[in-house]
């Protein structure tokens, strides 16, 4: 899995993806993550990478050329299976269009920033728009950084058994069960006896019991879907 993320503020990424599993799963040659700043795609002598709208308005609108620079760069190397512009008009995330995109080979993620970019950016290169919530963020590098993550984790071999995506809440629309560790008793709230029978399906059961109630309280809608 390649993914390359298009951005005008690449410092606000570059921490995130170099630690913990995000870290891992590149040092294990599990993904690949570049980031590319659309002002060194600018022919522009100070660099600039927007500009007003037309039309008049508040806020400045990131300009085609870089971008469209930038871009061609990068399918002129690969073919990319999604161009994936941030935005908070586009689809809102779920686990399963998440499912999905983990199963390509290369996406271009591209972060809006101010009022966002150039609608022909849209229309001539971006194939899927996806948002991650009704909340507004002051630029998509954030909401990037979330798809990314939840894609990443998701590539063969990037986690372990411990973690496995396969008891994620939302897999398989019910919540996680509550878990446990040491010490048995804090301040005389103890562990439910039942994670101590050493009973693997009675644990089973109660674990999936503890789901789907917590779902029933939490999140009916997830049970009707
Ligand atoms: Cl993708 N971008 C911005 N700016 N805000 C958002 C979003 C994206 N998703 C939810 N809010």
């Amino acid at each position: 899995m390649r993914i390359d993320i298009i951005t005008c503020v690449p410092r606000l990424l570059d921490s995130f993806f170099a630690h913990s599993i995000l870290k891992r799963a590149q040092d294990k040659g599990h993904a690949e993550v570049h980031i590319h700043d659309i002002r060194d795609y600018s022919t522009d002598k100070h660099k600039s990478v927007d500009d007003y709208a037309f039309g008049g308005g508040a806020g400045m609108v990131l300009q085609i050329e870089p971008i469209a620079r930038c871009i061609r760069n990068l399918q002129n190397e690969r073919t990319y299976d999604e161009v994936i512009y941030l935005t908070p008009d586009g689809e809102r995330l779920q686990q399963g269009i998440v499912n999905r995109l983990s199963l390509n080979q290369n996406l271009i993620l591209l972060c809006g920033h101010y009022k966002g970019v150039d609608q022909r950016v849209r229309d001539l290169f971006v194939t899927k728009e996806i948002s991650i919530g009704d909340y507004v963020l002051s630029g998509g590098e954030l909401a990037a950084a979330v798809l990314a993550d939840a894609i990443i984790r998701l590539v063969p071999g990037v986690l372990n058994d411990e973690t496995s995506a396969l008891t994620d809440s939302f897999q398989d629309n019910l919540l996680a069960p509550p878990v446990y560790t040491r010490p048995y008793e804090f301040e005389g709230h103890k562990v439910p006896d039942i994670l101590l029978s050493g009973h693997e399906a009675r644990i089973e059961d109660w674990r999936y019991q503890q789901s789907v109630e917590r779902t029933r309280e939490r999140r009916p809608d997830l049970l009707n879907e």
